[in-house]
């Protein structure tokens, strides 16, 4: 069996904690042979709960846990880690202006990043999962300037899973037989989900575009425009507020196979197909460099290398230019605030 992995999740007294640590306990991130030292941090506050979640973590009597340490010490719980799922944060309060938000949020993802710098290990990769994800990874990238850049990430795998599972159910198909489809953007209601490099197997295995299966199933190219732009695009974009319409509260198991998605392409590769991951831009597809703005990314030999040559329609990038101006603007706004 493998080195144990010290794995740190932040906010882990909370509901998306709670579903993501027994998947991860089990083996679901790092595979069946790798043993897991968790950490879980908290503040004051949620350190009862995030108790409570240890103490059912041992009656799971798992064969890869390790130990488990509960703290509200970002130095102690990033000391060493391998994997960091920032998941706590601030949420948006009733009323609150964006502007609180993003320093409330700052003064979270200041110091985890410094505390990241100055004790994890070598190999440390981040997953932003904590709202506004993308914004927040940018800050603790900024704090932690002896870890490379591209470390940090942000989750926009939901988005895509979700992506995965509207387009699946609307061609009648399982999601296996569905590839290539992207997020671009921001996770937030100007995300862009795009579906032009994705193809669908049939019963036979051989893949087919997308868009001229849906332009079959629609009649015609300009109706498959219309559900996309009129039904797909903004049911994907707002699926969270959809679930908590429909569950009563916030998607928390979704969530957490997201996150456990995301990690797990990061460290064992994604094969062929790609996935969306929110990470500091190149430069690529004219994203401002340094933005963490979500790609089409596959990963190789441990790191994410976003698609590229991918043709955008002009619908397609009018979306992306107002989800990076928005990037921009929290970009601006966190700056203004001296939070980078
Ligand atoms: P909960 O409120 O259940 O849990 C958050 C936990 O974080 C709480 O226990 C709180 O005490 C803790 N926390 C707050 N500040 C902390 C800090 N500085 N250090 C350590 N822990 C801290 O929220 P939950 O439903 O678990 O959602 C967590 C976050 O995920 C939210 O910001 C939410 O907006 C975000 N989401 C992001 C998604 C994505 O795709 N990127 C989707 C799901 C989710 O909405």
């Amino acid at each position: 069996s493998g080195e144990p992995q010290t794995i740190t999740v932040t906010g882990a007294g909370g509901q998306i904690g709670y579903a993501m640590l027994f998947r991860i306990a089990s083996g679901a991130l790092l595979g069946p042979d790798v043993p897991v030292r968790l950490r879980l941090l908290e503040i004051p506050q949620g350190l009862r709960s995030a108790q409570g979640a240890a103490l059912e973590l041992g009656d799971c009597a798992f064969g890869l846990l390790d130990s488990i340490e509960v703290t509200d010490d970002p130095a102690r719980a990033f000391d060493g880690a391998n994997i960091a799922l920032l998941v706590g944060s601030r949420p948006r309060g009733p009323g609150m202006e964006r502007g609180d938000l993003l320093a409330a949020n700052g003064a979270i993802f200041g110091p985890q990043g410094a505390a990241l710098n100055a004790g994890a290990a070598d190999d440390i990769r981040v997953a932003v999962v904590g709202n506004p994800a993308n914004t927040n990874a940018l800050i603790a990238a900024a704090h932690a300037p002896d870890i490379p850049g591209e470390r940090f990430t942000a989750l926009t795998r939901l988005d895509h899973n979700r992506a995965v599972g509207q387009l699946a159910l609307r061609l009648g198909v399982p999601v296996s037989r569905i590839s290539g489809v992207s997020i671009w953007g921001n996770h937030s209601a100007t995300q862009v989900p795009d579906i032009n490099h994705a193809t669908v197997a049939d019963e036979h295995g051989v893949w087919h575009p997308v868009p001229e299966r849906l332009a079959e199933v629609f009649g015609s190219a300009p109706a498959a425009e219309q559900w996309l732009a009129g039904e797909f695009i903004p049911r994907v974009a707002k699926r969270g507020a959809e679930i908590i319409e429909v569950r009563g509260s916030s998607s928390v198991g979704s969530a957490a196979a997201a996150a456990i998605d995301h990690v797990r392409d990061w460290v064992a590769g994604t094969g062929a197909d790609h996935t969306s991951v929110a990470l500091a831009s190149d430069g690529s597809y004219a994203v401002p460099q340094g933005l963490v703005s979500s790609f089409p990314a596959r990963s190789v030999g441990g790191q994410w290398h976003i698609v590229q040559g991918l043709s955008i329609t002009p619908a397609v990038q009018l979306r992306i230019d107002a989800s990076v101006a928005e990037l921009v603007a929290e970009r601006d706004a966190v700056a203004a605030l001296g939070l980078l």
